[in-house]
C-alpha cells in the first residue's frame, strides 16, 4: 500500500475503533460486532507495523496492553487531590447542611454513588491522554499511564483538542472479581479479598498485559479546572466531561435540594445497592454551585463543600483467642486482639488494635470471649463489644504485662497517661519500628522498605540505624542473594533509596520520629523554618510561639535538636546528601502571603479566623497565635485584643479588614 493511502486508512480505522470502544464501553450500546471490531483492530495493527512512522501512543491498538515498566515514577499533582470527610449518619449530614446554610449558600447538591475503587487523575494534552496518576497521598501519586491506557472506558483521545485534567475512580466490576477468583481457586492462588484491593493490585502491575486482563472500568466525577471552560455548577462539569467522551454515572448522579431529598436519595440507593454491577460503599454529597464551593473553601485535607456518607459497617462475630502486645517506635506498648479469622466487608480480619490497658478494661474483654468486629471502609478493624450472653465461664481474665515483650525491661506508665512504655532506648523493637517509620509513605516514602524487608535487614545487621539505609548499596550483592529479592527489585529498592535523598524537608522531619510530630505538624514547621539549621538553632520559645505548637511539642522539638546523638544523625544524613530544605513546589504563591508569618486578631466580617488561616497556609504563609519579633504581618479585625497593641509596639506591619479582603478577593 502506498504511504498516503495507508495514512488515511489508519486514521479511518482509528476513528471507527475509538467510536466502537466508546459505544460499547462508555454508552454500553454496541454498534458493531466483535468480529468486525477484531478485524479492524488486526488491520490497524498490521498497518502500524508496516508504517511505524504513523504509530501513535494513543492509537486504539494500545488498549490491549503490552507496555512493561520497571518502576513506578512519582508525580506531583498540580492541584492536590483532597480526601472526602466521612460521615456515618443522618445527623452528621444535617450538620453539614446547616453549615452550608449558615454560610448563606444555597443548599443545592449533587448526590453521587461512592464507588469502591481508587482515584485516578487523567491528563490530556491537545486531546490526547499523556499520563495518568494515582492519588497517592494527595500531593504525590504514581504514574500508572501504561495500565490506565488498557482500561476500555478511558478515551486515549477525546473529541476536542484541549489540554485538560479529569479525575474519577477506577474500579473492578463485581463479576470480574468473581471470575478472577474462580480461576485463582483452580490455579491454587490466594483469592483476592475485595474489589478495591483487586483493582488497586491490578493498577500496581508493572506489566500492563496483566492490568488489561483485569477488565477494570471507570466512573468520572471531578473536573479540577472548571473555570477554564466557563462552567458554573458541578452538574455542568459532569455533563461537560460526559460530552468529551468520559464515562459519567448519569443514571446515578442526581441534583437535590435540602435534607429530605438527600435522605430520599440515600434510601433509594440503599435499596438498589446490591443489584448494581459494581460496589459502592456510600454516597457523596457535593454543593452544586462552583462559586459556592469556592466560597466554602477547603482545609488542608478536605473540601468544605463535600462529604461522603458511608453505609453502616457490617458487624461480624468471632472469638477473641488471645491478646498480644507490640512495641511501637516510641516504646509504646499496644495490646492487640488475636481473632479467629473472619471476613468483614470483604477482607479477612485476624487482628484488631485494643489501644491500651484502659480500653481493654473498659470493654470488659476476656480471652475466649465472642466479640463483634466492625470495619468501615478502609479503616482499621475494631472490636465493638464482647457478647456477655455467650460467656461460658471458661474465659480468662486480661492481665496487663509489666515487662517489655521484646527486651524484658520494666514498663513505665506516666501519671495521668493511659499508655505503658518500654523505656529502653536500645530495645530492638523500638529501633526497627523507627526504621520502618523513617521509610513509610508519609515519611521518606521509600517504596520497598516495608515492615517485613526492614525486619530482615535489621536482623541481618545491614540496617540498624537510619544512615545504614543509605549504605545499603554497598550490600547489593548480599541483597540479591537473599531469598525473594531479584536483581530488579534490588535495583528498584536502591533507586528508591537514592531518590528519597531529594525529598522535601517535611518528610525527613516526620521520618525522624520526634515524639508528637505528625506529618502535618512537620509540614507546618518546615514551611516556617525552611531548613534544618533553622530548626536546630531555634529556642523553645521560637517553637512555642507557633500556632498549633503547644508547650509539650515545643519541648520535644527543642530537646530533640539539642541531643548530641540526634545532632550527629542529622549531620551524618547531611553528609550523605539527604536534602535538608523545604522545597514546597506544589504550593500556590502570592507575593504578599508566601513565606510570611501572620497573626490574626479580632473579628472579620467576611470570613472566620480558621478559614483565613487555612487560606494563608495554602499560599505558603504561616500563622501563629502570638505576636513576636518574627511576625511579619498582624491582621486586625473588629475588637482586636492585646496582639494589636503588641504589633504596634514592635512596629509590625498591620493589615486591616479592607486590605486583607481585597487580597483575598483577588486570589
Ligand atoms: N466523588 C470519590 N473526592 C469524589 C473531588 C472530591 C471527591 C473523592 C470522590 C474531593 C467516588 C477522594 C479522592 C479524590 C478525586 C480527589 C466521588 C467519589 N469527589 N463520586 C470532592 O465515587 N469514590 N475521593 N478523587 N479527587
Amino acid at each position: 500500500m502506498e504511504k498516503n493511502e495507508a495514512k488515511s486508512r489508519i486514521e479511518e480505522l482509528r476513528k471507527r475503533l475509538n467510536e466502537a470502544n466508546y459505544n460499547y464501553y462508555v454508552l454500553d450500546n454496541p454498534t458493531i460486532t466483535d468480529q468486525e471490531f477484531d478485524s479492524y483492530l488486526r488491520e490497524l495493527e498490521n498497518l502500524e507495523m508496516e508504517f511505524p512512522e504513523f504509530d501513535s501512543p494513543t492509537s486504539p491498538t494500545k488498549k490491549v496492553g503490552g507496555e512493561v515498566i520497571d518502576r513506578f515514577k512519582k508525580v506531583k499533582h498540580k492541584i492536590p487531590m483532597l480526601s472526602l470527610p466521612d460521615v456515618f449518619d443522618l445527623t452528621e449530614i444535617e450538620d453539614f447542611h446547616n453549615r452550608i446554610i449558615k454560610e448563606n449558600v444555597e443548599p443545592a447538591y449533587v448526590c453521587e454513588y461512592k464507588i469502591d475503587g481508587l482515584s485516578v487523575s487523567l491528563h490530556y494534552e491537545k486531546g490526547e491522554l499523556i499520563f495518568a496518576a494515582t492519588r497517592g497521598d494527595g500531593i504525590t501519586g504514581e504514574d500508572i499511564t501504561h495500565n490506565v491506557k488498557t482500561i476500555k472506558s478511558v478515551p486515549l483521545k477525546i473529541n476536542q483538542p484541549i489540554d485538560i485534567e479529569i479525575r474519577g475512580e477506577i474500579y473492578m466490576p463485581k463479576k470480574v472479581l468473581e471470575e478472577l477468583n474462580e480461576k485463582r481457586k483452580i490455579d491454587g492462588q490466594p483469592l483476592l479479598q475485595n474489589v478495591r484491593n483487586a483493582a488497586a493490585g491490578s493498577i500496581r502491575q508493572l506489566d500492563s498485559k496483566i492490568a488489561a486482563e483485569r477488565k477494570l472500568d471507570t466512573w468520572i466525577y471531578h473536573l479540577p479546572n472548571p473555570e477554564d471552560y466557563g462552567i458554573k455548577t458541578h452538574e455542568e462539569a459532569l455533563h461537560f466531561m460526559s460530552e468529551l467522551g468520559f464515562k459519567v454515572n448519569k443514571s446515578a448522579n442526581c441534583v437535590v435540594r435540602g435534607i429530605e431529598e438527600i435522605e430520599k436519595y440515600i434510601k433509594e440507593t440503599t435499596e438498589k445497592r446490591s443489584t448494581l454491577p459494581y460496589e459502592i460503599d456510600g454516597i457523596v454529597i457535593k454543593v452544586n454551585s462552583l462559586e459556592s464551593q469556592k466560597q466554602l473553601g477547603f482545609t488542608s485535607k478536605y473540601p468544605k463543600w463535600a462529604i461522603a456518607y458511608k453505609f453502616p459497617a457490617e458487624e461480624v462475630l468471632t472469638t477473641l483467642r488471645d491478646i498480644i502486645f507490640t512495641v511501637g517506635r516510641t516504646g509504646r506498648i499496644t495490646p492487640n486482639a488475636v481473632l479467629d479469622p473472619v471476613i468483614v466487608m470483604g477482607s479477612t480480619v485476624k487482628r484488631a488494635t485494643l489501644h491500651n490497658e484502659d480500653y481493654v478494661v473498659m470493654k470488659d474483654l476476656k480471652i475466649g470471649d465472642i466479640v463483634s468486629i466492625r470495619k468501615a471502609g478502609d479503616v482499621i478493624p475494631e472490636v465493638v463489644e464482647r457478647k456477655l450472653e455467650r460467656r461460658t465461664g471458661s474465659e480468662q481474665e486480661f492481665k496487663m504485662i509489666t515487662n517489655c515483650p521484646i527486651c524484658g525491661s520494666v514498663l513505665e506508665k506516666k501519671k495521668d497517661q493511659v499508655d505503658h512504655y518500654c523505656m529502653n532506648p536500645t530495645c530492638p523493637a523500638r529501633k526497627s519500628e523507627a526504621l520502618i517509620h523513617f521509610c513509610s509513605r508519609k515519611a521518606m516514602n521509600i517504596d520497598g522498605l516495608g515492615i517485613e524487608i526492614m525486619e530482615d535487614l535489621f536482623n541481618l545487621g545491614f540496617v540498624t540505624k537510619i544512615p545504614d539505609i543509605y549504605a545499603l548499596k554497598e550490600h547489593k550483592k548480599d541483597l540479591i542473594e537473599l531469598e525473594g529479592y531479584g536483581t530488579k527489585s534490588v535495583d528498584n529498592l536502591l533507586a528508591a533509596i537514592e531518590d528519597s535523598k531529594g525529598n522535601s524537608l517535611e518528610r525527613l522531619l516526620f521520618g525522624l520520629g520526634i515524639s508528637g510530630i505528625g506529618d502535618k505538624t512537620a509540614l507546618l514547621l518546615v514551611k516556617i523554618f525552611k531548613n534544618v539549621d533553622n530548626l536546630m538553632n531555634s529556642t523553645y520559645e521560637d517553637f512555642k510561639n507557633i500556632k498549633d505548637i503547644g508547650p509539650t511539642l515545643a519541648e520535644n522539638l527543642y530537646n530533640y535538636f539539642h541531643d548530641v546523638e540526634n545532632i550527629a544523625l542529622v549531620e551524618e544524613l547531611k553528609e550523605i546528601g539527604v536534602n535538608m530544605n523545604y522545597l514546597g513546589e506544589n504550593e500556590r504563591h502570592h507575593d504578599l502571603i508566601s513565606g510570611k508569618r501572620f497573626v490574626l486578631t479580632g473579628t472579620l466580617s467576611f470570613t472566620d479566623r480558621d478559614s483565613l488561616s487555612d487560606l494563608l497556609i495554602s499560599y505558603g504563609g504561616a500563622t501563629s497565635s502570638s505576636v513576636s519579633k518574627k511576625t511579619d504581618v498582624v491582621i486586625v479585625g473588629e475588637n482586636p485584643g492585646s496582639k494589636y497593641d503588641k504589633a504596634r509596639e514592635l512596629n509590625i506591619e498591620i493589615w486591616d479588614e479592607e486590605k486583607i479582603k481585597s487580597i483575598v478577593d483577588n486570589l
